[in-house]
């Protein structure tokens, strides 16, 4: 008996070097016959059982190396058909193979950003807005209360068009309020993520281009106090539940009364660092209530309804997130910048 497993494990040797397939496909019926998971060299290890005690030890040195025999034979001659289809066609390689993994992008900081802002106001049942960027003179500024000899119309600030003296590069996502306002009448909820344009010298800190999120809420009796909620509700979700916000007096032609909101400091956690300036707070973005002319300029009655509005830098949210001191890094598209951003939104 035992003699047997001996002679037939020595059979099954000789079969196996002898073995010459010359194709691919020969080759792999020789793999899946001795070296596949139910080939016959799996089958040896359970001859063991009628091998006597004091010669089990010996049958499975000799069953180990069979097998790793039965390996490199594979491999042998695996490289020698691939070499032989190399030569006849010019195919590098092994064909079976699987590709290579394609690495996966990451997306923009700004897209990450964005999405996260979207996704705060839409909790609270805000809607996006969206249009053009090329857009007139009106729905940029004339609705927007500011008047004909405002610096923001002057050519320092605003791209106009050469051919086209009415029309301009939007310098604020306001114009898609002023067109959602026209076109619908409240409630209105809704914010306006986009690209606007202003003609800024590019440093480190301005760029002529990026991006911004404005929101508007116009209802009957929307107040101040709705508007403050609403900021304090996207600040925690933003910069962490401990976050408190304080609100300054400021001034936008659209708003009235107006103020700019900051957040206390969540890099130094309001002890003082660079990024507040040792003051605890860092300043996010512009907000009040909508000025009645605004509302009478798109056709709604200011008597009969009010509104709150804000409006914030993208850029500058991304940067203060995720500790960027150059804006123009954001359009530059360096993949080892890019690269660096992983998001689940
Ligand atoms: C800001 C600050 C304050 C604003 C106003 C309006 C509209 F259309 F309702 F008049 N949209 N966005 C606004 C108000 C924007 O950005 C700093």
């Amino acid at each position: 008996m035992a003699e047997d497993v001996f002679q037939k494990l020595a059979d099954l040797q000789r079969e196996i070097e002898g073995a010459q397939p010359e194709t691919a496909e020969a080759l792999e019926a020789f793999r899946i016959k001795y070296l596949g998971s139910k080939g016959l060299l799996k089958e040896v290890f359970r001859w063991i059982k009628d091998v006597p005690p004091e010669k089990k030890r010996d049958f499975g040195k000799q069953a180990n190396a069979l097998k790793q025999a039965a390996q490199a034979h594979y491999e042998a001659l695996k490289s020698r058909i691939e070499a032989g289809r190399e030569r006849e066609t010019g195919l590098k390689g092994d064909l079976s193979a699987p590709g290579p993994p394609i690495p996966l992008g990451a997306r923009h900081p700004l897209a990450i950003v964005t999405n996260r802002i979207i996704h705060i106001f839409t909790k609270l049942g805000f809607a996006i807005a969206e249009d053009r960027e090329i857009e007139d003179d009106w729905h940029n500024f004339t609705a927007m209360n500011t008047p004909e000899n405002h610096p923001a119309r002057d050519m320092q600030d605003t791209y106009y068009l050469r051919d086209f003296p009415e029309m301009l590069l939007r310098t604020h996502t306001s114009s898609v309020q002023a067109r959602t306002m026209t076109r619908q009448k409240p409630p209105i909820r809704i914010i306006a993520p986009g690209r606007v344009y202003r003609n800024e010298t590019i440093s480190a800190r301005a760029h002529a281009q990026f991006h911004q999120v404005e929101g508007l809420y116009v209802d009957k009796n929307v107040s101040f106090a709705d508007l403050k909620q609403t900021l304090f509700f996207f600040a925690r979700e933003m910069y962490g539940e401990k976050t408190r916000i304080r609100l300054r007096p400021s001034y936008f032609p659209f708003t009235e009364p107006s103020a700019e909101m900051d957040v206390s400091c969540f890099i130094c956690d309001a002890k003082g660092c660079n990024i507040c300036k040792y003051t605890g707070w860092v300043e996010i973005l512009g907000c009040g209530m909508v000025d009645p002319a605004v509302l009478e300029n798109v056709g709604i009655d200011p008597d009969e309804y009010s509104g709150f509005a804000f409006g914030m830098g993208i850029e500058r949210q991304a940067m203060l997130l995720y500790k960027i001191n150059d804006i123009r890094l954001f359009f530059e598209n360096d993949a080892r910048f890019l690269k660096q951003f992983t998001s689940a939104f």
